[in-house]
C-alpha cells in the first residue's frame, strides 16, 4: 500500500539582515533564473524592513528580523494547517526562526539542524552581532524577547536538537551546549564515526515522530559548495548531503524542512544552487 505522503509547499524567502553579510537576499532570483519552472512552484514571503538603532550592534537589524521571521511564522502555521508541508529557502538562516516556530504551534516536532556553526550564541556571547547565529537559542528560550516571543512558548526542548556536522563552536556556544544539553555531533564525530553511523546516533538520540530539517548549506565543503555568506573549511560532500537526507526521509516524518544561506554572489560555478536543486528534487520524492 502506498501511503500518500503530504504536498510540498515551496517558500522562498529573499532575506539577509539576520546575517548583515550581503547576498542572501538575491538567493531566491537567483534559483529563479537557474531553474525558471521554480517560479510557478514557490511562493515568495517578502522581507519586512523596519527601522533600526544602527548603533545597536548585538542584535544587528533585529526589528526587520523579528517582523520578517514572524511573517514566516504565521505563512507556516497556515499551510501546515492546510495540509502541507513547507520548504523553506532563503535567505539567511534567522528564518528557522519563523519556520519552527510556525510548526512548534500546532505540534511537537525534533529538529536537526545541520550546519558547520551551531547558531546558538546570544547577544551576550555572540562575536558578530548577527542574529543568524542566535536562531536555535531563541528556539529554545534564550536571548533577545524579540527573538524569543515568537513561538508564543512553544520552546524547543533541547532533548528534541540534534546539531549535526558542526565544526566552529564559539566558546559562549560550547558553555550553552554544556549548559541546556542540546545534542551535538561535531564534523569531527562525524568523520571519526562514519556517516551511516552517525545518523543511527541522530535515530538513537531523536526520539520523536516529526521531524524539521534545518540544513545550512555552509555544512556543505566550501569545495563542493562555495556559495554561502560564512564558509568553514571541511564539511559534507554533496552526495552525503543526499543520503543524509533520504536516511532521515525513511526514518521520520520530514514534515517541514528549511534549505538556508545560498549567497548568489559567492557561488562559484553554480555548484550550491545545485545543491538546492538536487534537494528539491529529492524532497519531491
Ligand atoms: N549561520 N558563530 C558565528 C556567529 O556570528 O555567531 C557564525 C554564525 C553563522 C550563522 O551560518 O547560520
Ligand atoms: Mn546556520
Ligand atoms: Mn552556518
Ligand atoms: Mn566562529
Amino acid at each position: 500500500i502506498n501511503v500518500e505522503r503530504v504536498p510540498n509547499f515551496l517558500m522562498g524567502v529573499p532575506f539577509n539582515l539576520g546575517a548583515a553579510y550581503t547576498g542572501t537576499e538575491y538567493a531566491v532570483d537567483y534559483l529563479f533564473g537557474e531553474y525558471p519552472e521554480l517560479k510557478n512552484q514557490m511562493e515568495v514571503i517578502s522581507p519586512i524592513h523596519e527601522e533600526e538603532d544602527l548603533l545597536n550592534t548585538r542584535t544587528k537589524f533585529i526589528n526587520s528580523v523579528a517582523a520578517t521571521t514572524q511573517a514566516v511564522a504565521e505563512r507556516v502555521r497556515e499551510v501546515v494547517e492546510d495540509g502541507y508541508r513547507p520548504i523553506v529557502v532563503g535567505g539567511d538562516h534567522s528564518i528557522a526562526l519563523g519556520s519552527i516556530s510556525g510548526v512548534l504551534s500546532s505540534k511537537r516536532t525534533g529538529v536537526i539542524w545541520i550546519d558547520a556553526h551551531g547558531d546558538m550564541n546570544t547577544p551576550e556571547t555572540s562575536p558578530s552581532g548577527n542574529t543568524h547565529g542566535m536562531v536555535l537559542s531563541a528556539l529554545m528560550g534564550y536571548g533577545d524577547s524579540r527573538l524569543t516571543t515568537l513561538n508564543e512558548g512553544n520552546f524547543l526542548d533541547p532533548k528534541d536538537v540534534v546539531v549535526f556536522g558542526a565544526r566552529d563552536l564559539d566558546p559562549g556556544e560550547l558553555k550553552f551546549i554544556a549548559e541546556t544539553g542540546v545534542n551535538v555531533i561535531t564534523w569531527d564525530e562525524v568523520s571519526n564515526l562514519g556517516l551511516e553511523a552517525a545518523l543511527e546516533r541522530v535515530k538513537e538520540l531523536l526520539k520523536v515522530e516529526n521531524l524539521h530539517i534545518s540544513f545550512d548549506l555552509d555544512s556543505v565543503d566550501p569545495e563542493e559548495a562555495p556559495g554561502v555568506s560564512v564558509p568553514v573549511k571541511g564539511g559534507f560532500k554533496r552526495e552525503e548531503v543526499l543520503e543524509i537526507f533520504s536516511t532521515l526521509e525513511a526514518a521520520y516524518e520530514v514534515t517541514s524542512v528549511d534549505i538556508v544561506e545560498l549567497n548568489p554572489l559567492a557561488d562559484r560555478e553554480g555548484k550550491s544552487v545545485e545543491v538546492v536543486k538536487a534537494l528539491l528534487h529529492l524532497l519531491e520524492g
